[in-house]
């Protein structure tokens, strides 16, 4: 197989691990722990793995381990170091018995279910260390939530004589791990569940679990090009770009960007809830950017949109909903209707103000919303062309001004949509370090006996060896919340917070960066080179993090 230079030098890049690692290890047991809310509720549905302590592994004394095998998958959207959690995982369990093995389930979760697996060995795992992806075995979208499921699971882990299953994934894999570990437990299947922190959107965090595996090299990937696109912009001096970047719903990507490359405008969906901003609302206060730069003869500028804005705004979420509903029950006579009526048919059925803001969407946005539904029948937002949606907004705002003389400059824009290009990004160095980390630890919780344990490494923005590894019960991040109409235990999503300090720093600069050209150019991630380039945490992190 052809190989960039890059990647034959990136090979050889030996991991960083946190220092209590590098030897042999002994769990350190902490506080017994609580859910973070429902605690009753919560307790009741985990009875085997509820209330469990946190753990710290700390320098011990070398122990010799039973031979033992361990099975792993990856679940969801892909994250840049997914293949470094495993390479941790094989070298730890590796290390604890060279006789263990590491199976793959493939495609995801599906895998285990099916029986779809394939053996990890030394040879297939030196190809994949340091490389983004998760082609080593496939990733999906199944949900592990069924019985059924869990029995399948269940039969090929006896098969394969599996002691232990590594589940790396975000929010709802995580919650399903948990899941997954009471019930074994509960059948005295003796079979443990680990979980890994694993999405780019950066939304499973909280206490414990410092950041979301991923995040880092997404976000220096899509800042390294928005920075490529400001000084284009700066350069010509004729487009403002719209640029929409990934997250399904909370802004964290969106955030970290503006705080690394600062322009003009930056939207943060938490922030157009709590404040029940209209959709008229964002439109408004981009023109007013647009038209102040243009006062000051500056006819271009950058705007970042996080991909789930429209479902932020309360009232475009209240027209979906009845947009989803309406069409639930009228989809067979909406779709007889001729493609050029279908429009005017859904204004004239709405209720008087969901048929407004219907009427006032730009076309192709109003037949997004009452065409693409996915299988559940809800509007598939992240298909929301929401860039040209607002370009096209600001630009008929910016017409009506100049009317009414109230702005005299020149709008052309330019779009884009960054998400796909950098889920597979080769891991910077500190997702290649902490995800290296997260898979070793993962090794380590395992040879303890230990199960719904999230693999957890914090302490982040210290070297590499000062980091601090370990496990939290999963049960401690949940709560009850109502999923499809039923209570739901859950781990919490962790939004934007208003209050936290990459929001107050950005909400602090927003207005300079605004009107001035205050462009950062981040360039792209370096691999080789000096530590304050090449191992710098994200912005969030290290604003999160200073005390
Ligand atoms: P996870 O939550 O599974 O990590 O996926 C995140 C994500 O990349 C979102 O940012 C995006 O909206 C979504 O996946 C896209 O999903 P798909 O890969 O199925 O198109």
């Amino acid at each position: 197989m052809t190989k960039s230079s890059l990647q034959i030098a990136r090979a050889a890049y030996q991991p960083k691990l946190p220092k209590a690692l590098k030897g042999a290890v002994v769990a350190k047991m902490g506080e017994a722990t609580q859910s973070v809310a429902d605690q009753e509720a919560i307790q009741k549905l985990f009875p085997n793995t509820y209330g469990m302590p946190l753990i710290q592994f700390v320098e011990g004394e070398a122990k010799e381990f039973a031979p033992m095998n361990v099975g792993v998958i990856l679940s969801g959207g892909q994250a840049p170091g997914g293949h470094n959690v495993i390479s941790g995982l094989f070298d730890g369990i590796k290390k604890l018995n060279p006789a263990n093995k590491l199976y793959g389930f493939i495609l995801g979760p599906g895998g285990l279910v099916d029986h779809n697996y394939k053996e990890l060995t030394a040879d297939i795992i030196d190809e994949y260390r340091n490389t983004g992806g998760f082609d080593i075995i496939g990733s999906g979208r199944t949900k592990l939530e069924k019985e059924d499921q869990f029995e399948k699971g269940y039969e090929i882990l006896k098969e394969l004589g599996i002691k232990a299953l590594v589940i790396i994934g975000g929010d709802d894999s995580n919650t399903n791990a948990c899941v997954l570990a009471e019930y074994y437990a509960a059948k005295n299947y003796g079979i443990q569940v680990i979980g890994c922190p694993k999405t780019i959107d950066g939304d499973l965090k909280n206490d414990m679990i410092e950041t979301s595996f991923g995040f880092d090299t997404a976000c220096k990937t899509y800042s390294e090009v928005i920075g490529n696109i400001e000084r284009d912009c700066n350069s010509a001096r004729k487009y403002w770009h719209f640029i929409k970047l990934m997250g399904r719903s909370a802004s964290h990507i969106a955030l970290e960007c503006a705080l690394q490359t600062q322009p003009n405008v930056c939207i943060i969906s938490e922030e157009v809830e709590a404040k029940n901003m209209s959709l008229d609302d964002v439109v408004t206060y981009i023109a007013q950017v647009v038209a102040d730069r243009a006062a000051d003869g500056n006819n271009f500028g950058t705007v970042l949109i996080p991909e789930g804005l429209i479902e932020f705004i309360p009232a475009m979420k209240r027209l979906i909903a009845e947009l989803n509903d309406f069409l639930a029950a009228n989809g067979e006579e909406f779709n007889a209707i001729p493609a050029n009526e279908q429009r005017a048919y859904i204004i004239s059925k709405l209720s008087a103000e969901n048929s407004a803001i219907y009427a006032s969407l730009p076309e192709g946005v109003a037949r997004q919303l009452s065409l693409d539904r996915d299988p559940h029948g809800n509007v598939q937002v992240s298909l929301i062309e929401t860039e040209k949606l607002l370009s096209e907004m600001v630009g008929k705002k910016l017409a009506a001004w100049k009317k009414e003389g109230k702005y005299n400059g020149k709008f052309s824009a330019q779009h884009h949509f960054f998400g796909y290009e950098g889920r597979c990004a080769a891991p910077s160095n500190f997702d290649a370090d902490y995800c290296y980390s997260l898979g070793y630890t993962a090794s380590m919780l395992i040879a303890n006996g230990k199960t719904g344990y999230m693999s957890s490494v914090r302490n982040t923005t210290a070297p590499a060896a000062e980091w601090i590894a370990g496990g939290v019960p999963i049960t401690m991040m949940m709560n009850m919340e109502r999923r499809h109409g039923e209570m739901k235990p859950v781990i919490q999503k962790a939004l934007v917070k208003l209050d936290g300090a990459p929001f107050k720093a950005f909400a602090a600069q927003r207005a300079a960066w605004a009107k001035e050209t205050a462009y950062v150019y981040p360039g792209p991630i370096q691999y080789f080179g000096p530590s304050e380039v090449c191992d710098e945490p994200t912005k969030t992190l290290q604003l999160e993090q200073a005390k």
